[in-house]
């Protein structure tokens, strides 16, 4: 083979392009002839960020950089498929994966590359500040309340299942936003937040009776949204009086939360988990409709999600009042049902979910899998589900930990034995960006 004859290929998600990229796919083209593998929008939201640039936009872009011969997509964050597919000579990449995240994804490469005789080649990363400080800035319009609140809708419109993690504060937050695994060649992230009354009740150390005002509950969004770009859903318990939710709703779709939860319950509300064990009353069909009307009618845009939330099956009151309701909530304007269970067998669930969907394709569907938590994200994607809420897992995670050093700290009359339970200060340090 003579030189101008070889291939090579290069990996691409970045929707920036700076001199850098330019520069390292001049390097690339000078070695043969040039195929970049471009990740898919799924595939770079749940590696970095959602791309501010999708990826229609973002092959136009590199297919008009000289050195570029044609832009394919990489449709996992393993290079495995496409390596074999195309065979290249060499695949070129910077230096910066050698450690750190991308270990494994290098690793397999090379082990490909074997398979046929292809081979690697790295160089050095630019340490570009200018390149670092534009990366930020596209971070920054994420968070930004118009960019954020349109979020959620365009998830749900790239994949068919998005998952959503309780954040009750700034720290929660920030791990909701940034915990990230890597496992079989994929990276998984959850895709937005659940501001869930429970948990910002109990972190208040108050009770889930909807006695948080909404002004302290906006206060919990604002604190979250400061340090975070993921989308938000807020849990809005009943919505409370129709004359004040169309003010707060208008002030939620404002602010950038991406959707609100409404549950079809009246009076003192309590935590569905209860279920029927304390008293609990459903609102009627029509006050529920006409509150969901009010709220659909005083939006502003087209990106907020109202969504409803059946209480038939907390409540005892079965399947076909839930099915009932939940046509007659998207007729009144809903758009999307949340369907509660606090039983342990999802078998309710999915006898509901496979009800709906007869009649109704497209309303999304989101369940809160407290109770019914055996069921793995793909079984409720097959069945129908969109939206995937771990409502109180950090809550309760977090808290007992912190009580258990707490008495640690009695029983030993001193800290070291409490060590081992807490954090290095290290990683506390890396988890909060120095640059907010
Ligand atoms: C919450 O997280 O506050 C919820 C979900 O409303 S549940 O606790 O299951 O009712
Ligand atoms: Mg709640």
């Amino acid at each position: 083979m003579t030189e101008t004859t070889k291939t090579v290929y290069m990996c691409f998600s970045s929707d920036v392009i700076h001199g850098g990229h330019t520069s390292i796919i001049q390097k690339a083209a000078e070695l043969g002839e040039l195929t970049i593998g471009m990740l898919t929008d799924e595939v770079v939201a749940s590696y970095r960020r959602f791309p501010v640039l999708q990826y229609a936009e973002r092959v136009k872009i590199l297919e008009s950089i000289k050195g570029v011969h044609k832009v394919v997509p990489q449709k996992t964050l393993s290079y495995a498929d496409n390596l074999r597919m195309l065979e290249p000579d060499c695949v070129v990449h910077g230096d910066d994966w050698v450690t750190g995240f991308q270990k494994p994804i290098r690793e397999e490469v090379i082990e490909v590359l074997k398979e046929y005789g292809g081979n690697l080649v790295e160089y050095p990363y630019s340490q570009n500040e200018e390149y670092k400080k534009l990366e930020l800035s596209q971070q920054e319009q994420l968070s930004m309340p118009d960019v954020r609140r349109a979020r959620l809708k365009q998830l749900l419109d790239m994949k068919s299942l998005v998952t959503v993690i309780e954040a009750h504060s700034g720290i929660t937050g920030l791990i909701a936003e940034k915990t990230i695994v890597l496992q079989d060649g994929k990276t998984y992230q959850f895709d937005a937040m659940w501001c869930s009354s429970l948990c910002d009740s109990t972190s208040k150390g108050k009770p889930d009776i909807e006695l948080l005002d909404m002004s302290t509950r906006f206060r919990t969004v604002d604190e979250i949204m400061d340090v975070t770009t993921k989308p938000i859903i807020i849990d809005a318990d009943t919505g409370g009086l129709t004359e004040h939710f169309v003010y707060n709703i208008r002030t939620l779709e404002r602010m950038g939360v991406s959707a609100i939860i409404i549950e079809d319950k009246t009076g003192l509300k309590k935590n569905s988990l209860f279920g029927t064990e304390v008293e609990q009353t459903q609102d009627s069909l029509e006050n529920f409709c006409t509150k969901l009307s009010a709220g659909k009618a005083a939006l502003k845009t087209k990106y907020f999600l109202l969504i409803a939330r059946v209480e038939s099956l907390i409540l005892d009151k079965g399947m076909d009042d839930a099915l009932t309701r939940a046509f007659a909530y998207v007729n009144a304007g809903a758009s999307g049902i949340m369907i509660h269970s606090r039983k342990k067998d999802p078998a309710e669930i999915f006898e509901f979910c496979e009800k709906f969907r007869v009649k109704d394709q497209v309303t999304p569907l989101v369940v809160v899998p407290t109770s019914f938590n055996t069921v793995t994200e793909d079984e409720f994607a097959r069945r129908g589900v969109n939206i995937i809420i771990y409502a109180n897992q950090l809550t309760r995670s977090g808290f007992p930990a912190m009580q258990k050093v707490a008495e640690t700290i009695l029983l030993n009359h001193r800290a070291k034995e409490a060590d081992d339970m807490c954090m290095p200060i290290q990683q506390i340090l890396t988890l909060i960006p120095a640059d907010y």
